[in-house]
């Protein structure tokens, strides 16, 4: 195994702000606004600041379900928020978020305006609100929010461990990318075991514990995020693979992943959606 014993931590860690990396120049170990910006507010109720990345499409997806189900009080402005430039730090986004992290939610229809923070907290607030989504059985609604859980407990290992490691560190170390790998194959077999006899996570009925986990898990098997498949064999898990295609097809699905998108095709990036038309005519094509 390669040599990684040549950093001894010093007795107290400093900020090495040019530690390089992807990310580097927005990483930092403190909390708050770093400048004054207020964010922008549309015609709808709902306001989302957010981004197309995993966590963002998430909330996206639900969006457009709810809309496609009929649920007009749905309809929402999603404003862009660029986190390479360091946007989640303006005062306005940290006051509806102070983790400083995309997605972020305000509702404009509750007596005072209700922030919503933190994806899976932000997916459960909506579906309570539609009543949709979520199952009504206790039995179900229980699996459904063990799923949306153990999504926001395992996405980091995949995201902030793997895909760091294996995509963006500065240096490739074995023993990181060993480490999460292994985490990484696991969690697609408990996906692989789970969804080798439900149609969906929670069931027979798709769910938000679904719209949580096929933006993250779907995107690594079809070879999205961190050019990983090949890597991980994404392939032999053919129950997640079925499951991953089967929503892959759904319009809103393909609607949500183009909202507050800035990389890829032209024509599946809509930067900000302000309404159902602008899938049609504000594309970047
Ligand atoms: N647990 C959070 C994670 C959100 C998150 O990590 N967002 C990333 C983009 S996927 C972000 O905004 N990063 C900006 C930063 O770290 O400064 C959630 O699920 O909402």
């Amino acid at each position: 195994m390669t040599d990684t014993s040549i950093y001894t931590p010093p007795g107290v860690w400093k900020w090495d702000s040019e530690s390089g990396g992807k990310f580097a120049n927005i990483n930092r170990p403190t909390a708050g606004a770093t400048h004054d910006k207020e964010l922008p507010v549309g015609k709808h109720p709902l306001q989302l600041y957010s981004l197309a990345t995993p966590n963002g499409v998430k909330v996206t997806i639900l969006l457009e379900e709810l809309l496609a189900l009929g649920h007009s009080g749905a309809e929402y402005d999603a404003w862009l928020i660029r986190i390479g430039d360091g946007d989640q730090f303006g005062s306005g986004f940290v006051s509806v978020n102070p983790n400083s992290k995309i997605p972020a939610l305000m509702d404009h229809s509750t007596p005072t305006p209700t922030r919503v923070f933190e994806s899976g907290a932000i997916l459960l607030y909506l579906a309570e609100k539609f009543d949709a989504f979520l199952p009504k059985d206790p039995a179900k609604r229980t699996e459904c929010l063990s799923w949306l859980f153990w999504q926001m407990g395992s996405a980091p290992y995949l995201g902030g461990g793997f895909g760091h490691f294996y995509a963006y560190a500065p240096t490739k170390i074995e023993y990181c990318i060993n480490r999460f790998t292994m985490e990484v194959k696991r969690e697609l077999d408990v996906l692989d075991q789970h969804l080798s006899n439900h149609q969906y996570m929670a069931g027979d009925e798709y769910t938000i514990a679904d719209m949580a986990i096929w933006p993250w898990y779907g995107a690594l098997v079809l070879n999205r995020v961190y050019d990983a498949a090949e890597f991980l064999e994404a392939h032999t898990y053919t129950h997640v693979n079925r499951w991953t295609q089967e929503i892959a097809k759904r319009k809103a699905v393909i609607r949500g992943r183009m909202v507050n998108r800035v990389s890829g095709e032209p024509e599946e990036q809509l930067h900000e959606r302000h309404d159902a038309s602008d899938f049609e005519t504000k594309t970047q094509v």
